[in-house]
């Protein structure tokens, strides 16, 4: 029996939902998956700014979380904001989504390409492939030029524009798989996949899987050296909510 908290570090409610009904999807039947997201910060993440804004309150709902008792935690952002901050807070293992669905692709093809967003997010793809030394694999990073919350309004076409750029990655970089890239994505991976006739891997799925096999495997969050807890430290003015070594 695991709990897997699955956190999407933007504020909109209706995308957690989305994720929650992905994750669900795939989970084994003894896992028990709670979706959540922060209260406060952007309600979408598409540039740096967003994405270090972010990454402080989705730590305070890590926190939260491992205060209460979760096995594991799934940060459903495609950036993976704030990933190693949150090994630091959890004892259980935690899974980046870009990081899961990578990995995942790289077991099942020699090269995938990742489908993201807006342009302006590719250069933060790259920095993960290169982090996840994942360049060999990483055939090509492409955008749809879609706004994040432009994904659950029917009318914007994204469906689309995501699966003609997965056949231009087919066409123009050889991919043998797609990474979808963004957490708002999850709800597409079967339909592109019959649509486009190869794998496509979304990372809430894949993480969810690999967080569940991390705890059968009874294997939590290495606390000897950098993952070890913050101690305990005084912040100041509004962070002063968020010092280590509160909880
Ligand atoms: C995500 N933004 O997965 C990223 C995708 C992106 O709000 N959820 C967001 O475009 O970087």
């Amino acid at each position: 029996m695991a709990r897997i908290l699955v956190i999407n570090p933007n504020t909109t409610a209706s995308m957690t939902e989305t994720i929650g009904e992905a994750a669900r999807s795939v989970a084994a039947a003894t896992t028990e998956i709670v979706a959540t997201n922060p209260e406060d910060g952007p309600v979408s993440i598409e540039n740096h700014y967003d994405e270090a804004m972010s990454a402080a309150a989705m730590l305070q709902v890590v926190r939260q979380g491992e205060a209460d008792g979760y096995d594991a935690f799934v940060i459903a952002c495609f950036g993976d904001p704030g990933l190693t901050a949150a090994r630091e807070v959890a004892s259980g293992p935690v899974i980046g989504i870009a990081e899961a669905a990578m990995h995942a692709a790289s077991f099942i093809a020699t090269k995938f390409s990742v489908v993201t967003t807006l342009s302006r997010t590719c250069v933060i793809a790259e920095h993960l492939v290169r982090n996840y030394g994942m360049e060999h694999f990483c055939a090509g990073i492409r955008a749809c030029d879609v706004p994040v919350l432009e994904l659950e309004n029917e009318e914007s076409g994204a469906y689309q524009l995501i699966r003609d750029e997965c056949l231009r990655a087919i066409a123009e970089d050889g991919a043998g798989a797609i990474v979808l890239g963004c957490g708002g994505m999850a709800d597409l991976t079967l339909k592109l996949q019959a649509d486009i006739g190869i794998p496509v891997i979304d990372g809430v799925t894949a993480a969810v899987k690999f967080a569940e096999a991390l705890v059968d495997l009874g294997l939590k969050t290495s606390k000897h050296g950098d993952l070890d807890y913050p101690g305990p430290k005084k912040y100041t003015g509004a962070f002063s909510q968020y010092a280590p070594g509160k909880n």
